[in-house]
C-alpha cells in the first residue's frame, strides 16, 4: 500500500474472491510464506512513474529491481509459475518518424532509472530462467489509459486538472509519442499469456495506439468541452523520451489476442465518465500530487 495504492478499487469485488495482503515484496518471509499457496504469480508490483524517478530514484530500485529478485528466489525455491508485467520504456525511445516499432528482439536501451530499474528487473527474470530454469513468462507493455490510474498520470491529470478547475499541463512541445492501450486489453493480453504463453517467452503488448501528447490532450479538452488552446505549457521533462511504438504482431497471431478498445476517443470518453462519477477515489489524493508536481518542478529551476 504506497502512496499509489487505494483501497476503494477493490469496493464492487466479491470479498470471497480476494485476500488483501499488506506487505512489501522486499519483504522475504512474507513473500514466502505466500508464494507456495498459489498456482501462479502475476508480478504487477512496482513504482512507476517517471517523474518521480528522478526525484526519488531509491525506491525504484528497491521495489522494482530487490521486489523482483525476492520474488524470483521464492518461485524458483517453491516451483511456482511467474509472469512479469514489464513496459515498453525498457528499450529507449524512437525518432517520430522512425517506421520500426519495437519487437521482442530490440535492444534494451532504458533512459530513465524508473525504466533503467525496469530493464533490470526484466533481465533479472531472463537470468532466472535461463540458469535456473524457473517457468516465466513476460510482457512489455505500452502506456495504459482508463479508470483507476493515479492522478499523477497524463491523461487522469489532465482531466482531474480540468475537473478541479485548473488548466492542464503539457511538458515541452507535445510531439512526444505515446502508444496509448486500455488497461482492460493490458489485462487480457496478461490473461492469455497466463494461458497460453510459452515458458521463457517474452510477449509485447500494444493496440497500435500512437498519438502526440498535444493531440490526447487536444482530444480530452474537446471532450470536456473546453478551447483547444485551454492549457498550460511547462518545463520539459529531463530525459523525455521521444516516441515509444509496439509491434504486438506476435501476440496476435501466436495466442490469438486482439484489443477490445481501438478507438482512442471513445475510450477517452468513457474514462472521463469515469473520473467525473468516481470523485470521492481520486479527490483525496490529487492535492498531494499537484503538490509534488510543484516541488519537483521548483527544484529543476
Ligand atoms: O502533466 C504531464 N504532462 C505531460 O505532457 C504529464 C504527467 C506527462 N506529460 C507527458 C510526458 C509523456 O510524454 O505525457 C506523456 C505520458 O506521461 P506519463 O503518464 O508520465 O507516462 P510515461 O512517462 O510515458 O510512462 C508511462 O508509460 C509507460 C507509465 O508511467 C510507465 O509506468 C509505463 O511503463
Amino acid at each position: 500500500m504506497t502512496y499509489a495504492a487505494n483501497r476503494q478499487s477493490l469496493s464492487g469485488i466479491d470479498p470471497k474472491r480476494v485476500d488483501l495482503v499488506v506487505g512489501d515484496i522486499c519483504d522475504y518471509v512474507l513473500v514466502n510464506e505466500l508464494v507456495p499457496q498459489h498456482d501462479a504469480v502475476v508480478h504487477f508490483a512496482a513504482e512507476t512513474h517517471n517523474d518521480n524517478s528522478l526525484h526519488d530514484p531509491r525506491s525504484f530500485l528497491n521495489s522494482n529491481v530487490v521486489g523482483t529478485f525476492e520474488l524470483l528466489e521464492a518461485v524458483r525455491h517453491h516451483e511456482v509459475r511467474l509472469h512479469h508485467i514489464s513496459t515498453d520504456e525498457v528499450y529507449g525511445d524512437l525518432e517520430l518518424d522512425d517506421p520500426q516499432r519495437f519487437t521482442e528482439s530490440t535492444p534494451y536501451k532504458p533512459s530513465s532509472p524508473y525504466s533503467a530499474s525496469k530493464a533490470s528487473s526484466d533481465l533479472l527474470v531472463k537470468a532466472w530462467v535461463r540458469s535456473f530454469g524457473i517457468e516465466a513468462t513476460l510482457s512489455n507493455c505500452s502506456n495504459n489509459y482508463g479508470p483507476f490510474q493515479h492522478v499523477e498520470k497524463f491523461i487522469p491529470r489532465q482531466i482531474t486538472n480540468i475537473l478541479e478547475g485548473q488548466r492542464p499541463k503539457l511538458y515541452g512541445n507535445g510531439a512526444n509519442v505515446r502508444d496509448w492501450i486500455h488497461a482492460s486489453d493490458h489485462s487480457s493480453a496478461v490473461q492469455r499469456i497466463l494461458q497460453a504463453g510459452e515458458a521463457g517467452r517474452t510477449y509485447l503488448i500494444g493496440a497500435d495506439g500512437e498519438r502526440n501528447n498535444r493531440d490526447v490532450l487536444g482530444l480530452i479538452l474537446n471532450l470536456m468541452g473546453r478551447e483547444a488552446d485551454d492549457f498550460e505549457w511547462v518545463a520539459d521533462r529531463a530525459g523525455h523520451d521521444l516516441r515509444y511504438a509496439i509491434d504486438s504482431s506476435v501476440l496476435r497471431e501466436e495466442l490469438g489476442w486482439a484489443p477490445q478498445y481501438t478507438d482512442l476517443e471513445n475510450g477517452l470518453e468513457q474514462t472521463i465518465a469515469w473520473y467525473r462519477e468516481h470523485r470521492s477515489w481520486w479527490e483525496p489524493g490529487k492535492a498531494q500530487t499537484e503538490e509534488r508536481y510543484r516541488v519537483q518542478l521548483a527544484a529543476e529551476v
